[in-house]
Formats: C-alpha cells, structure tokens, sequence
C-alpha cells in the first residue's frame, strides 16, 4: 500500500528538527510520565519539541494538528484520546508531506494514513489481568467483577476489555456484573466504585481497573464503604505506577500489569528515522510484565514511573 512513508522534504541538514506533538491530556500518572518521557527524549536528541495537551478533548487535538501542519512541522506525533473520527485531519497532514506517528493509542483508519504506531499491547495486557485473577482466585465457586472502564472508545479501553473478556470466557465462575467508565481518572474511578457498591451491595469478589488511577480511587471507595480493598475485594489493574506499588505494600492493591508509558526514546528513534528518509514498521511494541504484592517490595525501588 502507498504507506505514508516517505522522506521528509526540506530538511537541510543544519536545520533543527521540530516536532509537534499532541497529548490529549493529563488524566492520569501515566499520562504524565508519558508526557515527561517525550520532553526529555526531545531535549536528549536535539529534537525542537512543539508540545500541545487537549484535555481529553478530541478537537482540542484537532485543532492543535492542524496548527502544527500551519507551522510546517517536520513531523507530527500525537496520542489519539479515542480511535475515531481522525480521517479528515490525517488527511490534511498528508496532503501537506508531513509524516505522522501514532504513539501509546491508536486510530481506526488503514497504515496509509500514518508512518507507525509505537505503544503496548492492551488486549495482552487485559488477558494478563484476568490470568492473573483466575490464577489466584482458584476453588471460588462464584466470583462477581467489577469492570472500572478507561475512557469510551479508546483504544486501551476497547483491548482491555476485550482481552480480559477473552481469558474469563473459559471459566464461567467469573462474572463481570457491573462496568462502567471512570474516563481513566481516579477521581471518577472512585465515583464510579461509590455507586457499584451502593448498585451491589457486598457481592462483589474483584475489580478489574483499566488504570491504576481508577484502582486508587476505587480503593478510597471500598475504604469508605467499610470494606477492606486487597482482601474482601481482590483488585487488578493496569500501568504498575509507583502509586500502584505503595498501594501494593499496604495490602490494599493485589496486582498491577505494566503499561510501559515511556515512549519517548522509541518515539525520537522514529521521527529521526523518518526525517533521515527510511522505513518504519507499522508496529512498534514495547515489552511488558506483571507484578503482584509478593514483588512489590523488591521491585519499587526500580520503578521510573
Ligand atoms: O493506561 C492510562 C492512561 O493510553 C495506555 O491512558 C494509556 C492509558 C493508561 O490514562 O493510565
């Protein structure tokens, strides 16, 4: 396919390369480390990083590619809050020359339209989270989940959910019985808890978090509630943030699966590959792995995020 893969033109040799990149928000620990990671990344390779944040607003995104593509970046990188609706400003960037990279989420449109996706793989990470709470919720003859979702129609949202449903078909004792978004915040997450409690009373055996922000506010929730979060509800959740880590230590998270957000290097890898005039592949994947409270304590010290 005519893969949108081709030299950046105009680049002299001495000129800086400029960057803009969108980041739809700040909703969470993850995103902020993400964030952190691209600027001093940038700020490493010499990269002129033009750094734009959208509130978890889609045409704040738009808006802010299309000035990017006024300002006749060499290349734009954003994180698409959600997979649809891309098509017309992709467009325009490609029209203009400039090469796009889709970084940590991803779009619903064909690798035509973009150089490369460079981010985790959810549907793994969601089928980690329910192997690791069949595993360890073995001999329960009924155990009822609730589903704290990111936010609607993002990518890791729609994997999440869709890898952790996968592994849960095989073993029919476990029911997801409520879910619903908390938008990837913990404040929401926490809302969100407050009114599955009050929905289902003390029959609920685990939570599955899409983050580990929405785990934490869900923690202050089962708190308040009277019940004890780690014990009389078994929590899983996804990033391993230090915060997760602590949460882990006090016995009140059970586990946490990596969702690397430290793209940065990978991401000024690519805009210089692109730049030099060769070849990406359409998919970058960064390497992950699960940690439990038994690992927390000799892990936390290692943990950049
Ligand atoms: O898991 C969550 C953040 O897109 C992978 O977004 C990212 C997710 C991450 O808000 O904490």
């Amino acid at each position: 396919t005519d893969r949108q893969n081709e030299p950046v033109p105009n680049v002299k040799a001495k000129h800086k390369i400029v960057l803009g990149f969108s980041q739809l928000g700040r909703e969470s620990q993850w995103r902020l480390a993400n964030s952190a990671s691209i600027k001093q990344a940038a700020k490493d390779e010499g990269i002129e990083l033009l750094f734009t944040e959208a509130d978890q607003k889609q045409e704040l995104q738009i808006q802010s590619i299309r000035d990017f593509i006024k300002q006749k970046v060499d290349v734009i990188a954003f994180a698409p809050v959600v997979e649809d609706g891309w098509e017309e400003v992709l467009q325009e960037a490609k029209t203009a020359g400039i090469p796009v990279i889709i970084s940590d989420r991803t779009v619903n449109l064909d690798d035509s339209m973009y150089t490369t996706f460079i981010g985790a793989d959810f549907e793994e990470e969601g089928r980690r989270a329910a192997r690791w709470l069949v595993q360890n919720m073995q001999g329960r003859t009924n155990v009822n989940i609730v589903e704290l979702q990111g936010t609607v129609g993002s990518t890791p949202a729609i994997d999440r959910k869709k890898g952790f449903e996968e592994i849960l078909r095989e073993h029919p004792q476990f029911k997801i019985v409520d879910s619903e978004t908390g938008d990837f915040t913990r404040d929401e997450g926490k809302k969100v808890m407050e009114d599955c409690l009050r929905r289902n009373g003390t029959d609920i055996q685990a939570v599955f978090a899409h983050n580990d922000d929405m785990a934490l506010g869900a923690i202050e929730a089962i708190e308040e509630s009277g019940l004890k979060p780690g014990k009389d509800i078994v929590i899983v959740s996804i990033d391993a943030t230090k915060n997760a880590f602590n949460a882990m230590l006090a016995g009140k998270l059970n586990c946490t699966v990596e969702c690397n957000p430290l793209l940065g290097p990978q991401l000024m890898k690519a805009v210089k590959t692109l730049v030099a005039g060769r070849q990406l592949p359409v998919r970058i994947i960064t390497s992950e792995e699960v940690f439990s409270q038994e690992v927390a304590r000799k892990e936390l010290p290692y943990r950049k995020y």
